[in-house]
Parts: structure tokens; C-alpha cells; sequence
């Protein structure tokens, strides 16, 4: 299997994150991928590529154009206010306020264009959400060009960003974003089945009404986890989308023999859907010892994982979303991976 990453995610890091009431230093770090990386070389699961550089124009179907428009702009913004650090959001445009007028400043325009202080801004941030995105993309044409699978190791991950919102260290839709590119490139109907810990609230919202993509999300029960507002089992999409979106909320503490009843499930209904083509949210912070989230899988689970998704007999895109675990990333992500080819 093919991997496309690029280095250019380096520059970004958020330098803090607020949990529990304690400012700390941000769980999503730029040294997550070179684990993956490293793993990739010792098993020698492939080469690993640099993406080509593509437009914006796909993620403008699945974005709006006023949040693609700003993206760039937000560290020189922050800047020209004689500020350093990193640019984060604290005010919202939540019930009883007004959502639908961008100010003017960089403070509100921030909070008007995400859902939590989650998605922090420094000088290289841009580059790797760009970046982040060519990786996607770049994978996604390999399997439109004819291979089983192949691998987007992203950073920054992509699947909490909405239309026009960032959070929970997402800014670019990388999945949706290369689930959109293979509708325009052949494909007539693609599964997203979205395995990180998390609920992948973004894709889900980029998708609701719509028929052509069928979103599959498994994740802890937003009555007890981030991102709290999203991903209850009632969700199953509107108008033409009615159906075609499916979530499966699990309770904290839920292991292998629990979470794979979901991925059973999932997998037939995916199955009955048809897809031309398969893009996995490939989250390893389902990992029993990841220090922000409560599952219990275990480092032997995922190329299980891997092998029930091969089993589908579909070509199958991997997109990197999260997994803080870092020294382990490596060998669960990659496990999956290992899984789905059979070694
Ligand atoms: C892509 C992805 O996995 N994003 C996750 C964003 C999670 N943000 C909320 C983090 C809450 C951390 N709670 C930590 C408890 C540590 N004991
Ligand atoms: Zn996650």
C-alpha cells in the first residue's frame, strides 16, 4: 500500500490546549505522524509519497468559500494585532446570538468560524492544512487510478470540520474533501465510515442531505464525550440524505467484542449501500491507552480492524484523523493497515 505524507505539517502546533481547567500543551503533536511513518518503513508496507500540490476548487463543494477564504489569513491577522503565540477562539455565536454576520475583527471572526478553542492558529498552521489536504487528494487519485488502497497520513486531521468551521484540531475535511474529488472522478456513490474515537461531526454535517455519500461513523456517545452536540443514533441524514447517514454510540469502557458488534453493522449496511469506493476515517483513539479518550482496544484489535474492511472487497481510501497515544500510533494505526492487506 502506497503512503502519501508530507513534512510540511511541521509548522503546526498548537502550543495549548485547555483541560480540566488547566491550560496544557496541546495533545495533537507534530511528532504523531513520524510514529506512523517510522512503523510503515519497519514493516515495509510501502513507499511513502510527497503529494502533489492540487486547487481548492473540490473543497470549495464541500466547504464554504467565505471559511476557505479566511483560513489563510488568520496567523497575519493575529499578528497585525501585535500578538504571538497561538490564535484561538472564546466566543461563540451559540443559542440567542447571531450566526449569520462574519465581524469584522479577528477575535470574533475566529469564534464565528469554529466550535471550540481546538483548533489553534501559528505561523505554519496554514501550510499544513494545505498540506494536509494535497495528501488527501494525491491518495485519493491512487485509488481512483486503479490500486486497492492507499494511505493519507494527515496532519492536521480533518473530520470534526464542518462547512465552515473548525475544531477538535481540524480545519480542512481531508476525508470529505477526497470522498467529494471521487464522486467528480468516477465514483457514483462513496462510503466514509469513520472509525476515530470521536464523532466525526463535521462529515456527518458536510453530508446530511445528501444521497451520493453514505457516512458511517463509530464513536463514544456524545451524552458523555466530545463533541457532546453531534452523533446520537437518531442522526440518519435529511431530505435525500434520509438514511444514508448512520452513527454507532458506544459507552465509555467499551472493548473489542462490544465495538465490533458496531463495525459488523456498519459494514453490512455499507455493504448494502454498494459504494464504487470506501474512505476510511482511520482514528487509533479507540487505543486503550490513550491518554484523552475512554475505549479499551487493544494494540492486537486493530488489524482486525484492517482484515473486516478488506473483507468488503471495495477499493479503500485510509485518511489519518486522530490517536494521541503517540509512541503507539505507529503500530495501531499501521496495524490496521497490515490487517487490511493480509500480512
Ligand atoms: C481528530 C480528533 O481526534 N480530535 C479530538 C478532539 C478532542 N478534543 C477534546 C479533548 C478533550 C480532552 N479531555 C482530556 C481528558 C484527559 N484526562
Ligand atoms: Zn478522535
Amino acid at each position: 500500500m502506497k503512503t502519501v505524507f508530507s513534512p510540511r505539517h511541521l509548522g503546526h502546533s498548537s502550543q495549548l490546549e485547555l483541560v480540566a481547567g488547566a491550560i496544557v500543551p496541546g495533545f495533537e503533536l507534530p511528532s504523531r505522524p513520524k510514529f506512523v511513518a517510522e512503523r510503515i518503513q519497519a514493516v515495509e508496507l510501502g513507499p511513502i509519497l510527497e503529494p502533489d500540490v492540487h486547487e481548492l476548487s473540490t473543497a470549495a463543494k464541500v466547504h464554504r468559500q467565505d471559511y476557505l477564504d479566511f483560513l489563510p489569513t488568520v496567523w497575519d491577522r493575529w499578528t497585525a494585532e501585535g500578538r504571538s503565540g497561538t490564535a484561538l477562539p472564546f466566543t461563540w455565536p451559540t443559542r440567542g446570538l447571531r450566526g449569520d454576520v462574519p465581524p469584522a475583527f479577528i477575535d470574533g471572526l475566529l469564534g464565528y468560524y469554529s466550535f471550540d478553542a481546538g483548533a489553534g492558529f501559528v505561523e505554519g498552521t496554514w501550510d499544513a492544512i494545505k498540506s494536509s489536504h494535497d495528501v488527501a487528494l494525491t491518495a485519493a487519485g491512487i485509488v481512483q487510478a486503479g490500486e486497492r488502497s492507499a494511505f493519507a497520513l494527515c496532519r492536521p486531521p480533518g473530520h470534526h470540520a464542518g462547512a465552515a468551521f473548525a475544531g477538535g484540531y481540524c480545519y480542512i475535511n481531508n476525508a470529505a474533501v477526497a470522498a467529494q474529488w471521487l464522486r467528480d472522478n468516477g465514483a457514483k456513490r462513496v462510503s466514509i465510515l469513520d472509525v476515530d474515537y470521536h464523532h466525526g461531526n463535521g462529515t456527518q454535517e458536510i453530508f446530511y442531505s445528501r444521497a451520493d455519500v453514505q457516512v458511517l461513523n463509530l464513536h463514544a456517545d456524545p451524552m458523555q464525550e466530545y463533541p457532546y452536540f453531534l452523533g446520537h443514533a437518531d442522526e440518519r441524514g435529511s431530505g435525500e440524505g434520509e438514511g444514508f447517514n448512520l452513527n454507532y454510540p458506544m459507552p465509555f469502557g467499551t472493548n473489542w467484542a462490544e465495538w465490533s458488534m458496531s463495525l459488523e453493522d456498519a459494514c453490512s449496511r455499507l455493504k448494502a449501500y454498494a459504494p464504487d469506493v470506501v474512505v476510511v476515517s482511520l482514528g487509533v483513539d479507540t487505543f486503550e491507552k490513550d491518554p484523552i479518550s475512554k475505549f479499551k482496544l487493544k494494540t492486537e484489535d486493530f488489524p482486525k480492524i484492517g482484515a473486516r474492511i478488506a473483507a468488503l472487497g471495495l477499493p479503500t481510501l485510509f485518511v489519518m484523523e486522530g490517536g494521541y497515544a503517540v509512541e503507539e500510533i505507529g503500530v495501531n494505526a499501521v496495524g490496521v493497515l497490515a490487517g487490511f492487506e493480509g500480512a
